[in-house]
């Protein structure tokens, strides 16, 4: 019987000590609601970090025992090797440069030598345990040269790699020295998946201009294998978000949030801290609306939830006293003694006060530079049990090309963010109901099942695409 093995940088498990003993906790993040009922089943496995350092070998081994109560395969990494390989060549040089943010981007020989190791490190996990006829499905920019290097060693076995953040335009990506090593391991892949037509656009060009490979339309050939690129926009768990604010402690923290915003309106606002996500901006957007629409003063808020993130990345604590600065100015300028206009929180909350916080808030704002899909945009909506609401949506996320009745505006037009927040805090509610009628049929209908079922399904076509053009 084939088996499905799952791959990706970190494993869906949060593993804490306490007194010796290690807790092993399952992460509730969209991708591991989405495929688990994929690996929690039989033989399959979820391959991948398990967050944490481990130097002691009889640690990893008891780590490894538990987890594989949990189908959880683990690959230990040294301090060094998250540094280089995952703080370094991920998140310095692959994530400003697929973000179009190319100044923040570094090219260091050491990053990218230990982003290989680590690479051969996965395989040899996944050698260990793969057979021929199973089927491996790889996940983002951490691993983009795995399917290439799983392929050499087992030239026929099923590979599906699906890219969570935007494939650049081909100007951009040509400037990574490794550009071509980074496409031939992408290349080792049947089914290449990303989350808009432009992206997956963007990667085919990526491989004509820089590899002696033709495509026609999505099929480039490989070999004589026949390797397709597709999109698949990601859906979240609708039921989970629409069902939540049914549950007491959502219910609680709702009434708290009703008691405590009495008489305002309230603009929603949930990010990673990072330089994408278009942050800065959206403050500045929000001082220049207090500043032409002094008749909201003391009538909202912007609640602003920054989940910390990569602070071990210069560029990312620059960012955060940048925030800083902007919202204590912001609070500081129109600030009355009865009223603040920015609630700013630089922590992460559990998942029912999120649930309460979309349910309350009046308005959804989110405005990233650049986002492959954006999440958050779709828990809003499949929030909004009662229908209203306005969601404003970056054009530059993804998620817009499938909201298309949110008020889509560019991140970088700060008076047009200014306009979208007054036009939102304006909207008649039935022209809020219809379009949010509209966007939560588009998150429930293709909702993160769907995406996995239909990723699945069409890896399994192409190889069978493949072996009747072997056949002819
Ligand atoms: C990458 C791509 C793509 C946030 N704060 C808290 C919390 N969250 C959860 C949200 C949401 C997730 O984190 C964030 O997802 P996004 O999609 O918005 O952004 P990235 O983390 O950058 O994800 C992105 C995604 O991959 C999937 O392919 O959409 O474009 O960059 O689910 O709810 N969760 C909890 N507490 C918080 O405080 N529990």
């Amino acid at each position: 019987m084939s088996k499905t093995i799952i791959v990706s940088n970190r494993l869906p498990v949060r593993i804490t000590e306490n007194d010796g003993e290690y807790v092993m906790s399952p992460s509730e993040g969209g991708l591991a609601t989405g495929l688990g009922s994929i690996y929690r089943d039989g033989q399959n496995v979820w391959i991948g970090w398990p967050g944490m350092e481990v130097t002691e070998e009889k640690d990893q081994q008891r780590i490894q025992q538990q987890l594989a109560e949990m189908n959880l395969l683990p690959v230990y990494l040294s301090q060094e090797e998250i540094n280089n390989y995952y703080e370094g060549f991920s998140n310095e040089t692959l994530w400003p440069v697929f973000h179009y943010m190319a100044v923040y981007a570094k090219y260091e020989q050491p990053y990218w030598d230990s982003y290989y190791k680590v690479t051969e490190k996965f395989r040899d996990i996944i050698l260990s345990v793969a057979e021929p006829d199973d089927i491996i499905w790889i996940h983002d920019y951490q691993l983009l040269l795995l399917p290439g290097m799983i392929r050499a060693v087992i030239p026929d076995i099923s590979i599906g790699f699906f890219l969570h953040i935007p494939f650049p335009s081909f100007e951009l990506f040509r400037l990574i020295p490794w550009r071509a090593e980074l496409l031939e391991g992408m290349l080792g892949a049947d089914l290449l998946g990303f989350h808009t037509f432009d992206d997956s656009r963007h990667f085919i060009n990526a491989v004509t201009r820089i590899l002696p490979i033709n495509a026609s339309a999505n099929v480039m050939m490989v070999n004589d294998r026949a390797v397709m690129a597709e999109t698949f926009p990601m859906g979240i768990d609708y039921d989970k978000y629409a069902s939540l604010s049914k549950e007491k402690e959502v219910k609680d923290q709702l009434r708290e949030l009703k008691e405590t915003f009495q008489g305002m309106r309230m603009i929603l606002s949930i990010d990673r801290l990072d330089y994408s996500k278009g942050i800065l901006q959206r403050l500045q957007a929000f001082e220049l609306f207090l500043q032409l629409y002094p008749e909201y003063m003391e009538k909202v808020v912007l609640y602003m939830i920054i989940v910390p993130s990569r602070d071990n990345v210069q560029q990312y604590r620059d960012l955060r006293d940048e925030i800083d600065k902007l919202v204590g100015g912001i609070n500081a300028r129109f600030r009355t003694n009865n009223w603040h206009p920015i609630h700013y929180f630089y922590r992460s909350f559990p998942i029912e006060t999120l649930s309460a916080l979309y349910n309350f808030a009046d308005v959804g704002l989110v405005t990233p530079m650049r986002d492959g899909m954006n999440l958050v945009s779709k828990e809003y909506v499949a929030s909004r049990n009662q229908n209203n609401g306005v969601l404003i949506l970056s054009e530059m996320a993804g998620a817009s090309r499938e909201l298309i009745d949110a008020i889509i505006v560019n991140p970088n037009n700060i008076g047009a963010i200014t306009r979208a927040i007054e036009e939102a805090l304006v909207m008649p509610e039935p022209e809020q109901y219809r379009r949010m009628k509209q966007m939560r049929q588009v998150v429930a209908k293709f909702n993160i099942a769907h995406w996995v079922k239909l990723f699945m399904d069409r890896l399994q076509e192409v190889k069978q695409i493949q072996q009747s053009m072997l056949a002819r």
